[in-house]
């Protein structure tokens, strides 16, 4: 008997006996093939993993797609906006979840921590977004629904790691590996394309670990390399650097404005914002407030940026973020 196996090792042994779907048994040997010592005590103990592991694989692909479905997630949005987090193994996804929301993902320094998606909220000035931790993007087996979570999501944080050598290789393989289930990555949704099944989604990229990057020039590198297909930026999870600014890029990211509302003679309303997709008009606020408004709406005055105060608009006004607004029926 080999000696030295973690913990962390006998838990993900213990899931493979338990499990009950192809799925949760290839996971479970991912787990035990990544967690087992590496020596040569351990050498055969490797090997019959990585065969029971291709084995468990080909069974999956033989039955097919109903076979791979078996476990799927949906999670439903909430707050001004769903971002989902997508990444390599190990780059820190969780502990970031972990610093911006109220959230309390497992973390752990080796690969395939995180195996379900878990969100958690978090506060940006009067709003919430929607935080979503998922699983790692990795080449050899991802399971698919977390392209189902980032199909649906608004906006994709994809959080590479910093401290790692493969940092640049790690941006290009989740972009081709989202490609491969049709998913394109891009900085603004007005990209979007209409060919069928095929899909675009904003993204944001971060690098993580930033305090520990060697060389120094990584990060640097980073934002010169991909300053024109995403904003880019980079952050310590683990000692909080450049959070804030994480913050407000995610909400930029999210493509959303905020209003408020108020009754004529009175103040508006300030830390109740009604979040709306950027380029929504007065109509869009009527509705949002109340269907019966928007019926029976005659006109808006708005108190804004772009306005005088009080200035009387046409229920086709395009709002602008920070607008005061009363409406009249
Ligand atoms: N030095 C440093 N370590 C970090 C930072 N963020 C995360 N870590 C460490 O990196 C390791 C992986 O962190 P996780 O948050 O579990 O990474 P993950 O991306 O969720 O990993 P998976 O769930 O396996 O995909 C842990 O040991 C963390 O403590 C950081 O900013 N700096
Ligand atoms: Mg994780």
């Amino acid at each position: 008997m080999p000696a030295n196996l973690t913990p962390q090792y006998l838990d993900a042994d213990k899931r493979f006996r338990q499990a009950k779907t192809a799925a949760e048994k290839i996971s479970a040997l991912e787990d035990m093939l990544a967690l087992i010592p590496k020596h040569k005590g351990t050498e055969k103990m490797q090997a019959d993993l990585k065969r029971r592991l291709s084995k468990a694989r080909e069974e999956a692909q033989k039955r097919g797609k109903a076979g791979a479905r078996g476990t799927t997630y949906h999670v439903p949005r909430e707050g001004a906006g769903q971002v989902v987090l997508a990444g390599p193994p190990n780059s820190g996804k969780s502990t970031l979840v972990a610093m911006l929301t109220n959230a309390i993902p497992e973390v752990g320094d080796y690969p395939f921590t995180t195996r379900k998606p878990l969100p958690g909220m978090m506060d940006f000035e009067n709003v919430k977004i929607q935080l979503v931790d998922l699983p790692p993007i990795a080449p050899d087996w991802t399971e698919g629904w977390v392209y189902a979570l980032i199909r649906n999501a608004d906006l994709v944080l994809v959080l590479v790691d910093l401290a790692s050598d493969d940092v640049f290789e790690q941006v290009e393989q989740i972009r081709s590996q989202l490609a491969t289930h049709k998913i394109q990555l891009v900085r603004h949704a007005s990209e979007d394309s209409s060919d069928a099944g095929q899909i675009t989604k904003r993204a944001l990229l971060v690098g993580n670990k930033e305090e520990v990057e060697e060389p120094k020039e990584r990060g640097p590198f980073l934002a010169e390399l991909y300053a024109a297909d995403f904003p880019v930026l980079t952050v310590s999870a683990a000692s909080g650097s450049n959070l804030d600014t994480l913050r407000r890029a995610l909400y930029d990211g999210l493509g959303v404005l905020r209003v408020y509302t108020k009754s004529p003679g009175k103040k508006p309303e300030h830390d109740a914002p009604f979040v709306l997709k950027q380029g929504s008009t007065i109509l869009d606020v009527a509705e949002a407030v109340h269907k019966d408004i928007a019926a029976s709406l005659k006109f808006a005055r708005v108190w804004g940026a772009d306005t005088f105060d009080g200035q009387r608009v046409t229920r086709d006004y395009a709002v602008q973020d920070g607008d005061v607004i009363e409406l009249h029926s």
